[in-house]
């Protein structure tokens, strides 16, 4: 069977679902944020990580209707959050180039939250860096997007392509620091040196900082100190099912 006719089907099937990753406040502990991060489980293959067919997504371009069916699902759970009482917190989806520059993204999003009844401010798209390779072009998505009154953030911050100086032009609202800099924290020639200027940089541009991949005590005092403002990782939660994460929500309100 062809690729495109399994990930039809596990959409369809329900084989894949949605898992939840919490993020915090590093001062006040609240949770500020829900990252979706998509989960495959096949019927007779088991778990397929991400990893494994999201660049296959990518490259046959079958990310544009899963792409979609996350969005609608993540912003669908959000909506039932919200109804729960749920206010304060916006839904980041993770959203593939080839996504971003499907001529129907911004009218996909625009038409989806009205049909879910979500107001545009509970959701954050993730985009990654690599998309500032085609600087013009993505600066005129990216403000249609803003202008629909989503939430944007930059996933992987780091690893190649921008600088926060010519991030500030663009309507971000927030950077992730890649866990590969956060690692570094515990590292001790380097000392979170990476970390510290991005931080630095970014609160001194208006940006909101996030830090990924924590998964130490260690960790997540340099990064309070360092006045990096939310945290994300192992060290506070797994992604974790709907259910599981209302746990969370709960204890959080
Ligand atoms: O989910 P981790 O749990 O394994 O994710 C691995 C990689 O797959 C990460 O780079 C993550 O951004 C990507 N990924 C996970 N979920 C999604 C998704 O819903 N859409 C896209 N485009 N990428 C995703
Ligand atoms: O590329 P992106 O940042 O969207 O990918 C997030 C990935 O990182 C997912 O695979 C998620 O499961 C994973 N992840 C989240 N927190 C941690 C962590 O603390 N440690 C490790 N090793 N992976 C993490
Ligand atoms: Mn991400
Ligand atoms: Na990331």
């Amino acid at each position: 069977m062809k690729l495109e006719n399994w990930l039809r089907r596990a959409m369809e099937q329900n084989q894949m679902t949605l898992h939840y990753q919490p993020q915090f406040h590093l001062v006040t502990g609240k949770i500020v944020g829900v990252e979706a991060l998509i989960r495959w489980n096949h019927p007779e293959y088991g778990y397929i990580a991400p990893s494994e067919f999201i660049p296959l997504a990518e490259e046959t371009g079958l990310i544009v209707p899963l792409g979609k069916w996350i969005l609608r699902v993540a912003c669908e759970q959000r909506k039932a959050w919200k109804d729960a009482g749920f206010n304060d917190f916006p839904i980041a989806v993770n959203v593939s180039v080839r996504q971003f520059q499907d001529e129907h993204f911004i009218q996909f999003i625009s038409g989806m939250l009205e049909d879910v009844g979500l107001e545009a401010n509970y959701l954050e798209l993730e985009i990654t860096e690599s998309l500032m390779q085609n600087l013009e072009n993505s600066t005129i998505i990216l403000n249609q997007l803003k202008s629909l009154g989503v939430l944007l953030s930059v996933d992987d911050f780091g690893t190649g392509y921008s600088s926060l100086s010519y991030l500030k032009h663009l309507p971000i609202d927030k950077i992730k620091i890649v866990k590969s800099f956060v690692d570094d924290i515990t590292n001790h020639s380097n000392q979170g040196m990476m970390v510290k200027t991005i931080i630095d940089m970014g609160v001194n541009l208006k940006f909101t900082v996030i830090a990924e991949g924590i998964e130490t005590e260690e960790q997540v005092t340099f990064l309070t100190r360092n006045a990096c403002q939310i945290g994300q990782g192992y060290y506070y939660s797994k992604p974790l099912s709907a259910e599981k994460l209302e746990n969370f929500l709960f204890e959080d309100k």
